[in-house]
């Protein structure tokens, strides 16, 4: 099993999109093993996106991910980098496919409303970042016999 960091950003937490966002993917069978509410400081967001640090979009970005509480999670499956990936579709919300998150929630790439790590590297990196070890539960689900053959 991997794990993932994904984050429903301050445009999805204020379009009151936090609970239809974590049913997409509690319904496909993603396991939740951390989750919490937070405002992002400016320099976790410095690092976060670090590899984007000489786009022009920079400056704006760190704005938008600062700019309000984050819903912060940690999911757990089968391929879970790029099972999110695949849900939340592409960057820009008008070009992703239809019936993922950012098609069906989103406008513009500076609101996408969502984020999820690009590899299983990133996801290592990010769940560090955001998550202390103990913030991590452990646990098994009697339904995942029925997730998974
Ligand atoms: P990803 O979120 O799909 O992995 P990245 O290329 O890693 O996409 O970009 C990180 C975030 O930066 C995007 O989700 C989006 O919020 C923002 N972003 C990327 N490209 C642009 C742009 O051209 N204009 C404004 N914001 C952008």
């Amino acid at each position: 099993m991997e794990r993932t960091f994904v984050m429903i950003k301050p445009d999805g937490v204020q379009r009151n999109l936090v609970g239809n966002i974590i049913a997409c993917f509690e319904k496909k069978g993603l396991k939740i093993v951390g989750l919490k509410m937070m405002r992002i400081p400016r320099d976790l967001a410095e690092k976060h996106y670090g590899e984007h640090k000489d786009k022009p979009f920079f400056g704006p970005l760190v704005d938008y991910i600062t700019s309000g509480p984050v819903v912060a999670m940690v999911l757990e499956g089968k391929d879970a980098v790029s099972t999110v990936r695949e849900m939340m579709g592409a960057t820009n919300p008008l070009k992703a496919a239809p019936g993922t998150i950012r098609a069906t929630y989103g406008m513009d790439i500076g609101r996408n409303v969502v984020h999820g790590s690009d590899s299983p590297a990133s996801a290592g990196r990010e769940i560090n970042l955001f998550f202390s070890p103990e913030e991590l539960v452990d646990y098994q689900r009697d339904v995942d016999r029925w997730i998974y053959e």
